[in-house]
């Protein structure tokens, strides 16, 4: 095949060890870490011995850039997350090592395969979704940049559910990633801090006093974060909850020990599962424990590490930069304050001054429902000081604001940290940006609506503080590690380089008209497609045509991702199929995945939809094949990896002005699929970027669809006048697809019919006009495979080192490492 006369896209790059040295390591790794022998070893014993000898090649470069760290003693950057979606790492540390084609041989002498080992890898789903995504890219892109920075999150036990379907339905099973051992961590117990809860507080004079409740201990276990080929590595710190030796002893000698263990289990709660929302939240009181449970080990560890060496605090903020990922650890602003005042004798403006200039903020949603806003009743019961210190924080800001920008009263009702109501509540998006000296959102067209609807008057008070950055995704992973094949055809054309420089995939353009590149791209495509369809056909036995035009949809199930829209064009392609048999159609395959949050009604009767939908399509016969539906169960990293790769249309079809950025559309273009998408977050950058030949943009615009909102839009209307859509609606809501249930989904349709939210119905005819103009440019293959390089070649922007390097400039200011590569 193609790849014969490409060069390996792997390289060796570690000349002191070669195919049987490593042999030896990993041998020795099973024998004296895994106590198997080679004869007995399972699959997974094989992979867990691979992956520590792997793990020392990336540990010592770790540790030199600790050393170079704390030797340079510049100012560093720390990011706060409660998620990190790592996705797996054996095949992400052997590329960044350079060692995957030594690994392959080394491991085929011993009779193992090592793309089979790779499968068996754990995908630690310690996050939801694009949030928790972007902070792991982040983190590689820091590793590789050599930034004198680490993260912080926790280490839940169990992370995002796995989803299973049944009957078309979505069950969600728990996900013990822990279980099967988890070699690529360092356990660091040295590193404990106690977290304390509840209690109560008092004044003496001036002085607050934290009477505190319960204690929690936290303990540190390390990611390794693996630089491309820099010999360099980045920390990602999770913290584990742990009862310490700090059980009730009078219970337990007075021989209630039973008593005192179910004491140890509630307090290992707080690490035990992540909250599997996005962009709903849900206030939980364990959640409120967990986000100050990562902000106060986070705070400890990062205070702790200035104090070894420097003498004082008073320059903290001139070594230490905290970045907030979304409002979820905003509690570090007042644990922050605390520590300063309370515990190291501060006077509250130097304090203040401090912590502004330490912390920045990113806010990742427009989705008024997502905005973190915690009870006062339970804050007090659960953090007594931090609710005193944010009153004390809202008194000194709205005195600002009375002095130097307004009096106007509702104007300070509105910006006050303090929501009023029936039920008085923190405003955690406000306390971060009062707390912050820069707050961003996370696509141009994100931070534009930013400051005119969120913040609209935060920026007023603070016009200087906002700022854009628009996100990123990591071309190691995304290409080196999810498309070989089309790392290996940049290699051959414009050398190795784009790894570390994606701006450099712009010198494809020299070849665009290169006749075998266009070749070579196709055939690349129609590989990927193949790898799909046989997963597929083995999970779900169902056979698609890697000859079709594969049409993909990925993400989390959401309202505002208008994933129904996308189901309403496949029943109308369908109803027209079956009136015109005799077209020339366009081989289609649909291809959706994501998860649904547990309490999400709409969203898990839009998956039961598809599946229905699916099933109805894929065994009629009169299509003859040339229609199929899927739905891949349990979206995640690693499929991730198996799906993007093999799409040619990208579905981003979110109501304009509801998805901030998105960052799956970047990586569907950049390996080489075209965007069918709305003007919304990226997707109008990445329009700007391809140019409008080689993108299909259709729906309304923030503009229209306000207007709309504002004359009042009333979806039965379009019901009414569109009688292709009028088709579909009637024949969800009649059974036409769920025959043993027929009502089964009345309640969603007539959502849609009297009151659609998301404006599906307004974007219902301009998005199957787009898609018959996608039908007839995939005809024209030329012109296709045209517009698919220049997808690809028009991508360097998106890469998250570019995204990293903005925020290293313009917001943290930190600088590289000197490395010595
Ligand atoms: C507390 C409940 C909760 C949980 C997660 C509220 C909100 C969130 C996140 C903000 C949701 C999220 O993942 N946002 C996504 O962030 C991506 C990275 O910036 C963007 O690309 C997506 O558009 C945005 O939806």
């Amino acid at each position: 095949m193609i790849m014969d006369n490409f060069d390996s896209p792997f390289l060796y790059d570690h000349p002191e060890i070669n195919v049987d040295s490593l042999k030896k390591t990993i041998v020795y790794k099973l024998i004296f870490l895994i106590g198997r022998s080679p004869k007995e070893a399972s699959q997974r014993d094989w992979l867990n011995a691979t992956l520590y000898a792997v793990r020392d090649f990336v540990t010592e470069g770790w540790i030199s850039t600790a050393r170079q760290a704390r030797s340079e003693d510049s100012r560093r950057v720390y990011y706060l997350s409660m998620e990190f979606l790592i996705g797996r790492t054996l095949s992400n540390a052997m590329i960044a090592e350079g060692i995957y084609d030594l690994a392959k041989e080394a491991l085929s002498e011993l009779n193992v395969n090592l793309e089979d080992i790779i499968e068996k890898e754990v995908d630690p789903g310690l996050g939801n979704g694009g949030l928790g995504r972007l902070a792991a890219c982040f983190m590689d892109s820091i590793a590789t940049l050599g930034l004198p920075g680490m993260g912080y999150g926790i280490r839940y036990e169990y992370g995002m559910f796995r989803q299973k379907i049944e009957d078309g339905q979505q069950i969600e099973r728990p996900d013990a990633w822990l279980e099967k051992g988890a070699p690529w961590e360092f356990i660091r117990p040295s590193k404990r801090f106690t977290v304390p809860f509840g209690g109560s507080i008092h004044f003496e004079g001036k002085k607050c006093i934290w009477d505190k409740g319960e204690q929690v201990v936290a303990l540190a276990y390390d990611q390794v974060i693996p630089g491309y080929k820099n010999d360099s590595a980045s920390t990602l710190r999770l913290w584990s909850a742990h009862a310490g030796e700090l059980f009730n002893l009078e219970d337990f000698n007075r021989g209630q020990h039973i008593a005192a263990m179910e004491g140890r289990a509630s307090i290992k709660n707080i690490s035990r599962v992540l909250y599997p929302d996005d962009s709903t939240w849900n206030g939980r009181e364990l959640r409120l424990r967990q986000e100050y449970f990562l902000v106060s080990a986070s705070l400890q560890d990062i205070i702790r590490r200035h104090k070894r060496s420097h003498a004082t605090l008073d320059n903290l903020a001139d070594k230490v930069a905290i970045h907030l990922n979304d409002t979820h650890p905003a509690l570090a602003i007042p644990e922050l304050m605390r520590v300063l005042i309370d515990e190291e004798g501060f006077e509250w403006q130097k304090a203040w001054d401090m912590t502004r200039r330490i912390f920045s903020y990113t806010c990742h949603t427009l989705m008024s429902e997502a905005l973190e806003t915690w009870p006062i009743e339970m804050m007090a019961k659960i953090l007594p000081r931090h609710l005193q210190m944010i009153f004390d924080i809202n008194d000194h800001f709205l005195e600002y604001v009375k002095t130097y920008v307004t009096t106007d009263t509702d104007f300070i009702r509105r910006v006050s940290l303090v929501e009023e109501g029936y039920q008085r509540r923190i405003r955690m998006g406000w306390l971060s940006v009062v707390g912050s000296h820069k707050v961003n959102g996370v696509a141009a067209i994100h931070s534009d609506l930013m400051v005119t609807s969120t913040f609209a008057d935060f920026a007023r008070i603070y016009p200087e503080r906002f700022t854009n950055v628009t996100n990123g995704i990591t071309p190691r992973r995304w290409i080196a590690v999810a498309n070989p094949k089309l790392a290996a055809l940049f290699d051959k054309y414009i050398g190795k380089e784009w790894r570390k420089d994606l701006a450099q995939i712009e010198n494809l353009k020299a070849h665009m008209n290169n006749t075998e590149l266009k070749h070579e791209i196709a055939d690349i495509k129609y590989a990927n497609k193949v790898r799909l369809a046989n997963y597929v056909k083995k999970e779900l036995d169902v056979d698609i045509d890697p000859n079709a035009l594969f049409d993909v949809q990925v993400k989390r199930i959401h309202e505002y991702k208008r994933q129904i829209l996308n189901v309403l064009h496949i029943i109308a392609r369908y109803n027209e199929m079956l009136e015109h048999p005799e077209k020339e159609w366009q081989p289609r395959v649909f291809i959706l995945a994501g998860k649904a949050a547990s309490a999400y009604y709409a969203a898990k009767q839009t998956i039961h939809l598809i599946n229905d939908v699916a099933h109805v399509i894929n065994n009629d016969e009169r299509l003859r094949g040339r229609l199929k539906v899927v739905f891949i169960p349990n979206y995640s990293v690693s499929l991730a990896q198996l799906i993007i790769p093999a799409a040619d249309i990208s579905e981003q079809i979110s109501l304009a002005g509801t998805e901030a950025s998105g960052t799956s559309n970047m990586k569907f273009a950049l390996n080489g699929a075209l965007t069918l998408g709305t003007l919304d977050g990226a997707n109008v950058e990445i329009l700007e970027n391809v140019g409008k030949d080689h993108i299909f943009i259709f729906g309304n615009t923030v503009e229209q669809v306000e207007q709309l909102r504002r004359e009042g839009y009333h979806p039965f209307d379009f019901y009414q006048r569109d009688t292709e859509l009028r088709t579909v609606v009637d024949q969800i809501i009649n059974g036409r697809f769920s025959p043993n249930d027929i009502s089964r989904y009345q309640q969603l349709l007539q959502g849609l019919q009297y009151h659609d939210f998301y404006q599906a119905f307004a974007d219902f005819r301009s998005y199957v006009d787009t898609q018959k103009l996608v039908d007839e440019k995939y005809k024209n293959r030329d012109a296709w495979i045209d517009s698919t390089i220049q997808n690809i070649v028009n991508m360097g922007y998106f890469s998250s080192d570019r995204t990293i390097k903005e925020y290293a400039e313009n917001i943290w200011h930190v600088e590289p490492l000197k490395l010595s590569r």
